[in-house]
């Protein structure tokens, strides 16, 4: 049977972050993007969200060229063929190269769709089986040090089960060392951003001694050849995000040794059934695996809950609850996080309501195509 995808409707919202989150790239707290709604004959509406920044800080991705490639080519591919199975989308969308979050949204939105049909969890229908996860924080690079350690201090209270710090050259080790030094028995990692070059291996070296769980994506947005030089000098697990878009990305990744584990952003690597076979890689291979944040609304976190039941996530994650993100959020309820563990829905598709007279509110452009 196929999915029957009669509109597609584009939402362009404006929500604004609790508190300005700053990385080594840049610091963000206005942010537009897109939510996507899959409706079919019936009036079953799917839901997905797209992970794109409106600057092209993190990937080469913007909520603008999300909009050009997802009226102008996707949905073209949408209308020429049938579904029978979200996982077709993958294909179907692999004439057009990369832009992988505006491929996501779409492919997400036709998931929800699917799972709802069949009157089963996103979970289910992606092979999941945990039904909680357990989650952590990333804390963005703060003013002072003395804020930083009262955050990592709340998020401990919290119960959050790791928690990641932004670092940047000049703003690394010294910090670093204050961190573990009062909490000396925290999973703590860092996260660079790409913001390191192999010349600052010695710095790179120095972290070695503090214990860190893993330094997410020191090197180059686009390398893996460098982190694998760099992962041979150190001791510190390397875990990749920017570089990984792809399930070949991350088995050359893998081959190279440039890495020893994988964060998976359902938006970068163009959609779950992409960031199923990235999981289904690293189980065969032994290399852990979690799931990133892109700072997501309701839906995109819903998303991640979903994507995180599957068997080898065994490491806290970076979705956190509503609350630290957003005075109010467009799913009901919101995402709730008790000590460190989100409870995975139960409901049919992302699991969580939609939260219409929010999303109406957060709303700036809307637009309907027919499929
Ligand atoms: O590198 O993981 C990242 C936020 C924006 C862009 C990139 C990253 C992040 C985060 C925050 O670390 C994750 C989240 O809380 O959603
Ligand atoms: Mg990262």
């Amino acid at each position: 049977m196929t999915i029957p995808v009669k509109h597609i409707k584009l939402r362009r919202l404006k929500m604004t972050l609790n508190n300005p989150f700053s990385t080594s790239f840049g610091t963000m707290q206005d942010k537009t993007f897109f939510i996507i709604e899959a409706i079919d004959d019936d009036g079953n509406r799917g839901f997905g969200e797209s992970a794109a920044f409106p600057i092209p800080w993190y990937t080469e991705e913007t909520v603008e060229t999300n909009y050009h490639i997802m009226t102008d080519f996707l949905m073209k591919l949408l209308r020429e063929n049938d579904i029978h199975h979200p996982e077709e989308v993958r294909n179907i969308f692999q004439p057009i190269k990369r832009n992988y979050m505006a491929k996501a949204a779409l492919e997400g939105a036709i998931w929800d769709l699917y799972a709802k049909r069949k009157n089963m969890t996103l979970s289910e229908a992606l092979g999941g089986t945990r039904k909680q996860i357990d989650v952590g924080i990333s804390i963005g690079i703060q003013p002072t040090v003395g804020d930083l350690l009262q955050k990592i201090n709340h998020s401990i209270s919290e119960g959050y089960k790791r928690i990641k710090i932004k670092i940047k050259p000049g703003l690394d080790y010294d910090i670093l060392r204050k961190v573990r030094h009062h909490f000396p028995d925290t999973p703590i990692m860092a996260d660079a951003n790409s913001a390191y070059t192999l010349q600052d291996i010695d710095q790179l070296k120095k972290l070695d001694e503090l214990d860190l769980m893993m330094i997410e994506q020191p090197l180059a947005h686009d390398d893996i050849v460098d982190h694998a030089k760099l992962q041979a000098a150190i001791r510190t697990p390397i875990c990749l995000d920017e570089s990984i878009q792809s399930a070949e990305d991350a088995r050359k990744a893998i081959e190279l040794k440039s890495c020893q584990i994988i964060n998976v952003k359902i938006g970068r690597v163009g959609g779950l059934t992409e960031a199923k076979l990235i999981h289904d890689l690293c189980r065969e291979n032994n290399v852990d695996i979690w799931c990133g944040g892109m700072l997501e609304a309701g839906v995109g976190r819903a998303h991640n809950i979903a994507l995180t039941t599957l068997p080898q996530f065994t490491m806290p994650g970076d979705t956190a609850g509503s609350a630290l993100y957003w005075k109010k959020d467009i799913i009901k309820p919101e995402v709730t996080v008790d000590d460190g563990v989100i409870k995975v829905p139960d409901k049919p598709g992302i699991g969580y309501e939609i939260n219409d007279e929010a999303l109406e509110a957060f709303t700036i452009h809307e637009a309907v195509f027919d499929i």
